[in-house]
């Protein structure tokens, strides 16, 4: 089998076709995979149907599985690396908003892989390309935001596991991130109830600033949108890519298991 890489859109994603992810990957394999990620941010695998042991096998090729401390209560029995996402109501979700993966830890996930369990009608899960969103700023809004520093807080992750707001983890990371391994630079933000304001700005000044950066990010033509079918995977860049679970199916069945792989400090 050969490995073909095609774009999904112009500006985000591309599915992968010619390898099965249960069986092992070699070495020519894995180089072609690292490049298309690095270059996609997003890639898809459809009709993988991989379960948890593979899956942290697969997973382990790109670097260290970790357990993301508030969500330890999903984590499936046997594998404790792997976190089962459940549907929960609308109300509570934290995921339907744009967001990184756990921005507010002092060093987080680069890379998150879901596997797909069970997917009802809908249930879409988007990503943006942050390279991109800092990349189509003016250069003169580019050079304001250089050392700007961001204070995120896990305020709706802690309204969903019904910790008190106050108790939400709380990290600073640079506004503008360069990617350890790209050396591109990426807007590194997310929604407006978990960053709570730029170091040193009051909010009046930082709000404003930080809802355009939301917005513009956002933007349809900056976002790929998947459309799951039982069996995909979908790996994602944590250093340039944000993330939206859109939640449009009540209370049917949606499961997919997850696994993070630890990152570094954003610099
Ligand atoms: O449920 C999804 O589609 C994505 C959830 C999410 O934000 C994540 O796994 O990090
Ligand atoms: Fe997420």
């Amino acid at each position: 089998m050969t490995l073909k890489t095609t774009p999904l859109t112009g500006s985000v994603g591309a599915s992968v076709e010619g390898i099965s992810l249960s069986e092992p990957v070699t070495a020519e394999q894995f180089e072609q995979l690292r490049e298309a990620f690095l270059r996609h941010c997003v890639l898809v695998f459809r009709d993988q149907r991989l379960a948890p042991a593979p899956q942290l096998a697969f997973a382990r090729l790109w670097g260290e599985p970790v357990v993301p401390a508030l969500l330890s209560k999903l984590q499936l029995g046997e594998y404790p690396e792997v976190i089962q996402l459940q549907t929960a109501p609308k109300e509570l979700v934290s995921t339907e908003a744009w967001h990184y993966d756990a921005p507010h830890t002092p060093v987080p996930p680069k890379v998150t892989m879901l596997s797909a369990q069970v997917i009802p009608a809908g249930g879409d899960t988007m990503w943006s390309n942050q390279y991109l969103a800092y990349e189509r700023l003016s250069p003169v809004m580019q050079r304001m935001l250089q050392g700007l520093k961001v204070h995120f807080r896990a305020v709706r992750l802690a309204r969903f596991q019904g910790v008190p707001e106050s108790e939400a983890p709380s990290a600073v990371h640079p506004l503008v991130r360069t990617h350890p391994e790209t050396g591109r630079k990426a807007l590194y933000i997310g929604h407006a109830d978990n960053v709570l304001g730029i170091e040193g700005m009051t909010k009046a000044e930082s709000r404003p600033l930080l809802d355009f950066l939301y917005q513009h990010s956002t933007q349809p033509d900056n976002v790929y949108r998947h459309m799951w079918r039982v069996g995909d995977v979908v790996m994602w860049d944590n250093r340039c890519t944000m993330h939206y679970a859109v939640h449009d199916y009540g209370n049917q069945e949606r499961v997919l298991n997850r696994v993070t792989l630890k990152g570094e400090v954003p610099a």
